[in-house]
């Protein structure tokens, strides 16, 4: 396949500072290298330039909502741009960079008539607006966006909206109110780390995948640093206890990779300023090299359909 890496150094969707070097320890920590020893073609696009910041007016408590606009504007055509090309693998920045990439995959699908579902790897369900945020951080509002839920009256107006439905959640253990009254309403899939723990992590995962196979559905992925263990990725500002495991982590990874219906991924929230030398950048390039076909041995690959 043709990888297609994309810098997004976005770091205004939360006050703490850091994920905009998030790119570059990706690419330190050998993203492309990763993926080029496994046969891949990869082609690494640099960073994104928002441009000035957007003049948009929104609830006073909301942190740089302009500059969030701006990048949510670039991001999209971004990933419009790359999804014709090949894979794109968008380098956050932190989780508001899904605005744009996941907006901008999901009006590439819609042109393509294909349906597009998105696995949300996250500790936190990103599911707020920006009227029902109570930090102001806009991170914490990409997926309620990006589904089409009300409140987004200051961001571009989506040319399609992702069916909730067709939209799966894994890892959830830090949901605020609000957020949960309105994903609850919805018919997304949410899955927290109890049911993790009670069915194992391929449970729910395996559903969705044969869900996406039915439908002959493109698929995004969000990972999101702290879906991990803090004591295997302690590179995020918004840390969790209680997360996924190494294994759990690499079994994703192993099976959406043997899914063969990934068509884009997001890297976010990697904050290099707090890493342990480069270790969380490696295991999110490591992770990444799982979701395209690392492995340790070969085995016949699981049909999900
Ligand atoms: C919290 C934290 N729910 C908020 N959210 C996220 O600020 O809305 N942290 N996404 O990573
Ligand atoms: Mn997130
Ligand atoms: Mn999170
Ligand atoms: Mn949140």
């Amino acid at each position: 396949r043709t990888c297609i890496l994309v810098g997004a150094p976005l770091d205004c969707g939360k006050r703490r500072q850091g994920c905009r070097m998030g790119p570059d320890a990706l690419r330190v920590a050998g993203l492309a290298q990763a993926l080029a020893a496994l046969g891949h073609k990869v082609t690494d696009r640099g960073n994104v330039d928002p441009g000035p910041p957007a003049a948009t007016e929104g609830p006073a408590h909301i942190h740089a909502l302009g500059d969030t606009v701006a990048w949510t504007r670039a991001l999209n055509a971004e990933a419009r741009a790359a999804m014709p090309a090949g894979l794109p693998i968008f380098m956050g920045g932190d989780h508001a960079i899904s605005l744009g990439t996941v907006s901008g995959v999901a009006a590439h699908a819609h042109a393509a008539g294909r349906p597009q579902f998105v696995l949300w790897l996250d500790a936190h369900s990103d599911f707020h607006s920006p009227e029902t945020t109570q930090s102001g951080n806009l991170h914490g509002t990409p997926l309620a966006y990006v589904t089409g839920q009300d409140g987004f009256g200051a961001f571009p107006p989506l040319a399609a909206a992702i069916p909730e439905t067709q939209v799966c959640l894994i890892g959830l253990r830090s949901v605020d109110g609000a957020e949960q009254a309105a994903l609850l309403r919805t018919g997304c899939r949410a899955h927290d780390m109890r049911e993790i723990d009670e069915t194992g992590i391929a449970a729910p995962l395996r559903a969705f995948l044969d869900r996406v196979a039915e439908a002959d559905g493109m698929l995004h992925v969000s990972l999101d640093v702290d879906f991990l263990d803090p004591a295997i990725a302690p590179a995020v500002g918004t840390t969790v206890p209680g997360g996924a495991t190494f294994r759990e982590a690499h079994l994703v990874m192993e099976m959406l990779h043997e899914s063969g219906r990934v068509t884009s991924l997001d890297l976010v929230e990697l904050n290099p300023f707090l890493d342990e030398r480069g270790k969380t950048a490696s295991l999110m390039v490591d992770l990444t090299a799982s979701l395209l076909g690392r492995r340790v041995f070969d085995r016949p690959t699981r049909s999900f359909a």
